[in-house]
């Protein structure tokens, strides 16, 4: 054990680092948008400030399968545009207790902050990614203008908008190549959107919510941040081809698709990579 203290962890830095990126994007406005980290016992032990419980609050789901975790959270209607500042106020590190229906504060929201209104949508897709990734570690929720728009205009069909977002750069299909999933329209915070999002998760680490945002979930902040990057730079392309006439002349073609994950060896997913041309709709 050091007398180093939590808040000048790595890990603490990270969330710093993302959650002020979340916001200089322009996709975390006021109190938008959420990110929690889990944290192995052995990256947690060294400091000298997560040994205590400070409180205790309920959560009204069962997270028992996670007992015993531990979650370095944003809480409930912070700012992203302040973490930055004040991590130990606007963050806190929870360990899920045993009977899964309370976290444990240890260090962080000293000054009454809980975890974030969308906890259970965090907690439920960190138990499904985990059961397909051994290496999972990250839930990201913020809200992307043109990626939000698109939800607006373009049919909510996870092929249909998956093979939009595939064409609109050759990096799409590498970096998500299992394509965009899409829930209907729900009321953010409850247990219901969590278990449509964690659903998803099963198959998708990119999760749209219709009309207010997305859920991402990875291995590493980059590689979600990344995924949330990509999936929106190609919704801004699309929102850049409408502005100028909404009318496709060339596009990246099926065949393309299929090159590039030869040649980037990755299996996209086979129910998306082959249906209509941007060109002809057909
Ligand atoms: O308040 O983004 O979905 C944070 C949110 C809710
Ligand atoms: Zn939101």
């Amino acid at each position: 054990m050091t007398q180093e203290k939590f808040i000048n962890s790595p890990y603490v830095e990270q969330m710093r680092k993302i959650t002020n990126g979340l916001y200089t994007h322009g996709w975390d406005e006021r109190n938008g948008g959420n990110v929690s980290y889990q944290l192995l016992e052995s990256e947690i032990k060294p400091y000298a400030d997560t040994g205590k419980v400070l409180r205790n609050e309920s959560i009204d789901f069962d997270a028992s399968e996670i007992a015993g975790q531990y979650y370095l959270v944003t809480g409930t209607g912070r700012y992203f545009k302040n973490v930055i500042d004040n991590p130990e106020g606007d963050t806190g590190l929870v360990q899920i207790a045993k009977d899964g229906h309370s976290v444990d504060i240890l260090w962080g929201y000293n000054d009454g902050a809980q975890p974030t209104s969308e906890f259970p949508a965090h907690l439920m897709t960190h138990i499904n990614r985990q059961h397909v990734d051994s290496n999972q570690r990250i839930v990201m929720h913020c809200h992307p203008t043109n990626l939000i728009a698109m939800s607006f205009t373009v049919p909510l069909d996870e092929k249909t908008m998956t093979r939009i977002l595939w064409k609109m750069q050759a990096e799409s299909v590498v970096v998500f190549p299992e394509g965009l999933g899409i829930i209907p329209y729900m009321t953010p915070g409850t247990n219901q959107i969590g278990e449509a999002t964690a659903d998803k998760m099963k198959e998708f680490r990119l999760v749209l919510w219709p009309q207010h945002g997305v859920f991402a979930a990875g291995d590493s902040m980059d590689e979600t941040f990344g995924l949330i990057e990509t999936v929106e730079k190609a919704a801004l392309i699309y929102t850049t081809v409408q502005s100028q006439g909404g009318k496709f002349i060339q596009e990246i073609s099926d065949a393309d698709l299929e090159n590039l994950t030869h040649r980037f060896g990755i299996k996209p997913n086979p129910n998306f990579i082959m249906g209509k041309s941007l060109i002809s709709g057909k």
